[in-house]
């Protein structure tokens, strides 16, 4: 069975996961606030390693300098009496009255001016705690009227913002990179850089790509139809999975948010395997915070949200656990090699072979025989997907 989570298993949750008290657009709230000096605490009881949180989470929108500064410090204490980390920080521009046409894009410049600003003032917060991911959600950033914005235009002031953000984390010397987290939509009808790939394309526009990457969540990618484990895969090949969001989703729906691998078990058994062991040939594989962005159930009370964090971390430690086994049984590998999975990392031309080479190799084309791939030269995914699921059962 599974160890219990440590410290070195890098498990970070956000503030406003354990402290969502249910409120949704057909309810009000099941549970009362929760404090962030208990947050800590609790957390780190529970093995995790790190807290992260928007501005707004820490200090409501609004509050004077005195009362954002209490705040810091009391998390500053609880973090120094724990040992948490704050591994990344992002900010809030999409519950305030003010962002309900986005920050960084909205029509109204004013308010994209103040939505800079509101930024520049956290990236300092997050420096000065150490963090060193800055996440960008742009929630508000979108439209559900196609004539009421002009794309285009608004891709143009997105990299404005993120320029310019780039430009103040390098004047400042300080140590942090921006990942923007794709969604598709909820809140705005549509939201820009709805996918992993749109803003993996928007990032290579961008002054500093290199200060950019994403910060991709299972249920955004899967509400969309996506696979999420392919999308992790194509990061990872481009060197930009700077931070990720675990949690669970049923299906093309709403953001349900559940715990990590109460969605689509199947595809986080495989995420884990590609970020525990870099996919079947190796590979780059991913050693920053295993993040959970998942909301406790609104029917749970607070013993349910502290089972429903643990319940997180040991997801995650038992696929890695079964992940684990299935690399090291040895008819998994003779079927991987049945199946040809490893053929995929051999060039397709020979070394230093040219187009003319192949055109003048018969057996490549006039002497081959297409027709032998009729009820013939099976590839045998079945039966690995089998023992896949065998061990992901726990059967073998
Ligand atoms: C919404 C989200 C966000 C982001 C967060 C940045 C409120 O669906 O996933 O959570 O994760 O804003 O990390
Ligand atoms: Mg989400
Ligand atoms: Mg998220």
């Amino acid at each position: 069975m599974a160890d219990q989570p440590t410290r070195e298993d890098k498990f970070s949750f956000g503030l406003w996961t354990i402290g969502w008290t249910g409120n949704d657009p057909f309810g009000p709230p099941t549970r009362p606030n929760l404090d962030t000096v208990e947050a800590v605490t609790k957390l780190a009881e529970l093995g995790a390693y790190g807290l992260t949180f928007h501005d707004d989470d820490l200090f409501p929108f609004g509050s004077s300098d005195a009362e954002r500064q209490r705040e810091i410090d009391r998390l500053k204490q609880a973090l120094s009496d724990t040992g948490l980390v704050v591994p990344m920080v992002t900010t809030n521009l999409f519950s305030h009255p003010v962002f309900k046409d986005g920050g960084f894009t909205s029509n109204d410049r004013a308010v994209r001016r103040f939505a800079m600003r509101k930024v520049l003032r956290n990236i300092d917060l997050a420096a000065e705690l150490g963090a060193k991911t800055f996440v960008m959600w742009g929630g508000r950033e979108g439209s559900e009227y196609d004539a009421a914005k002009d794309i285009q235009g608004a891709l143009e002031r997105y990299r404005e913002a993120v320029n310019m953000l780039g430009d103040y984390v390098t004047d400042k010397g300080y140590d942090i990179r921006f990942a923007i987290e794709p969604k598709p939509n909820e809140p705005r009808g549509d939201i820009l850089l709805p996918t992993l790939g749109h803003a993996l394309a928007f990032i290579e526009t961008l002054e500093r790509p290199e200060l950019v990457g994403v910060n991709p969540e299972v249920g955004h990618e899967q509400m969309a139809g996506l696979n999420f484990t392919h999308g992790i895969a194509q990061a990872l090949y481009q060197g930009k999975l700077y931070h990720i969001d675990l949690n669970g989703q049923r299906g093309i729906k709403y953001d349900q948010d559940l715990v990590f691998g109460h969605g689509d078990l199947q595809n986080a058994f495989s995420l884990v395997d590609l970020l525990e062991h870099g996919g079947p040939a190796g590979g780059p594989s991913y050693d920053g915070p295993r993040h959970f962005d998942y909301k406790p159930s609104r029917t749970e009370d607070y013993d349910g949200v502290w089972a429903s964090a643990a319940a997180n971390m040991r997801m995650y430690l038992l696929l890695k656990e079964r992940a684990a086994a299935f690399r090291a049984d040895p008819e998994v590998q003779e079927a991987l090699e049945a199946a040809r999975v490893p053929e995929i990392r051999t060039n397709t031309l020979n070394d230093g072979e040219s187009y003319d080479d192949l055109l003048a190799d018969r057996s490549a084309y006039e002497d081959f025989d297409a027709e032998q791939y009729f009820g013939g030269k099976g590839f045998g995914f079945v039966r690995l997907q089998q023992l896949m699921l065998e061990h992901l059962l726990g059967a073998r």
